[in-house]
């Protein structure tokens, strides 16, 4: 099981021992803990996986496994440099307002404060300096920012859906999935103590809708008991079963705060970006290789998709009268 931890001696590593970073960020610092630490680090579902029953097929749970030469030949593109350089690039209101860029796009989509800045910031712990707000307030990002990875790809943060979301979150959000020509993957992350909520299923058909792959990230799953997490996981991915046809089926567990799957998910970046070829996942990884060409989307009918999008808004509003009464 722990074959794909053995990293060849002399292969490269980032930069690890610039100063200020976190002692988790980079894939050299977690190789130095004890290999089954290492391993829920880098794969976190091994840390709940002997939790499960046996009659469960793990499969779909472990189909993206990359070695781990290539965790580590992706998070050198995390790494700034002077020829690579990894910054906040722009905020926009409306996608007018957005640039128009060449590089493939990733997007990050989830209720307000499911965690998507943090988990942005925690993909950019090797380049500190890039500014990524967070606050344990919902409703925090109010605009859409960007990030710039080099040439490489552009990373997107999204104001939240739900409770005190924006309240011109639909009409910013919803053009852009329609609409952005260089998205290349969404990451709608869903809260591993709470599982999928009604305004999750909205977006998720929001995201089926717009017929651009996507994925879904469970966040902070250090807050939640192995019982809990388990029993979220299993019901989210009956739903991808059964609901999702543009999803990735294999949902991707993460937290900020520990660096759980944080190394896997900047490779899975990298890769479906086509910023780094894979050695040994082609096979498994087929339906997320990297789009030849960014189609174009159509935006949805005004009405089908408006209402439902308004669906969306119009619970926000209901949960934060919930809220406040
Ligand atoms: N325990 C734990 N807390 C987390 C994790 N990720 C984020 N948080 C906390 O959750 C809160 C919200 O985090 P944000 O990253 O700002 O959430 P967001 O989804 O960007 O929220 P909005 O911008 O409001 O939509 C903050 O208090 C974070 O510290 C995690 O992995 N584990
Ligand atoms: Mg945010």
């Amino acid at each position: 099981m722990f074959r794909r931890l053995s990293l060849r001696s002399g292969a490269p590593l980032c930069v690890s021992a610039r100063l200020g970073l976190h002692k988790l960020a980079s894939v050299k610092q977690v190789t130095s803990l004890h290999p089954k630490q290492m391993q829920s680090i880098l794969y976190p579902f091994s840390g709940v996986e002997s939790s499960l029953h046996s009659s469960v097929d793990r499969t779909p749970f472990n189909l993206f496994q990359p070695s781990l030469e290539d965790l580590v030949k992706a998070e050198k593109l995390f790494c700034s440099s002077p020829s690579h350089k990894i910054d906040y690039f722009i905020s926009a209101e409306r996608m007018d307002h957005a640039p128009l860029l060449k590089s493939p796009e990733v997007c990050f989509i989830g209720r307000s404060n499911v965690g998507k800045s943090s988990l942005i910031k925690a993909l950019f712990s090797l380049t500190p300096e890039v500014e990524v707000g967070v606050s344990k307030n919902p409703g925090h990002t109010k605009k859409m920012n960007f990030f710039k990875v080099g040439k490489a790809f552009t990373l997107v943060d999204m104001p939240g859906y739900g409770y005190r979301a924006p309240k011109d979150f639909v009409d910013m959000v919803e053009p852009y999935l329609y609409t952005r020509k260089n998205l290349v993957r969404t990451f709608l992350l869903v809260d591993g103590s709470v599982g999928l909520q009604e305004a999750d299923h909205i977006a998720l058909d929001m995201c089926e809708e717009t017929r651009c792959p996507y994925v879904i990230v469970v966040t902070k799953i250090d807050k939640c008991g192995k019982g809990v997490l388990l029993r979220n996981l299993l019901s989210l991915h009956d739903v991808m079963k059964t609901e999702a046809s543009s999803c990735f089926p294999q949902p991707f567990l993460v937290s900020s705060l520990r660096y759980l799957g944080i190394h896997l998910l900047r490779c899975f970046i990298t890769h479906v970006t086509g910023s780094i070829i894979l050695k040994d996942t082609a096979e498994i990884t087929k339906s997320q290789s990297p789009p030849e060409t960014t189609e174009y989307r159509s935006p949805p009918e005004t009405t089908g998709s408006r209402s439902r999008a308004e669906t969306t808004e119009s619970r926000s509003r209901a949960e934060t009268t919930e809220s406040q009464s």
